[in-house]
């Protein structure tokens, strides 16, 4: 009995202090949609995908401006088929968007692989989901002019139109 005794009133604080505190809670949190006090960091609109102001999407050639955007896929370039104007020194912006490891080398003014004036790109390996460039000096002649991934030599393959 004694034991009971003490319980009791012990029992009747605790849920008295409960109701308290879920009272206090209610309240602050009304509060705070109602008031919108300075306090709460809730009220902080988050923005995590904040429109990033990427290299300029589409892949039209911008003779004599910023790089030409060249996606890698599994296996293939997009495009696979770009124009530039003779004589031209362009950048490729090249970005892997495959899962394995592409390059792009251009073959030079002879059309030729492997000869002394292939532009590679740097790095020449691109691992999934790497960026590189790849400098060119387009030749003065106009004609048409092969690229190719090292790794995918049968399918991963593209022309630049020089004129
Ligand atoms: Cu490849």
């Amino acid at each position: 009995m004694k034991l009971d005794l003490a319980k009791l009133p012990m029992a009747e604080a605790v849920i008295g202090f409960l109701l308290v505190v879920l009272a206090v809670t209610f309240v602050a949190a009304f509060s705070a949609v109602d008031g919108g006090g300075g306090e709460s960091p809730s009220t902080a609109s988050p923005s995590p995908a904040a429109t990033t102001p990427a290299a300029s999407p589409g892949g039209s050639p911008t003779p004599g401006g910023g790089p030409i955007a060249v996606t890698m896929g599994d296996n293939f370039f997009d495009p696979k088929e770009i124009t530039v104007p003779a004589g031209a020194t362009v950048t490729f912006g090249l970005t892997n968007k495959g899962i394995a490891v592409h390059n792009m080398r251009v073959a030079g003014a002879d059309n030729q692989y492997n000869s002394d004036d292939d532009a590679v790109s740097d790095p020449n390996l691109i691992t999934a989901g790497q960026k590189a460039t790849l400098t060119w000096e387009a030749p003065d002649a106009p004609g048409t002019y092969d690229f190719q991934c090292d790794f995918h030599l049968v399918d991963m393959k593209g022309t630049i139109t020089v004129q």
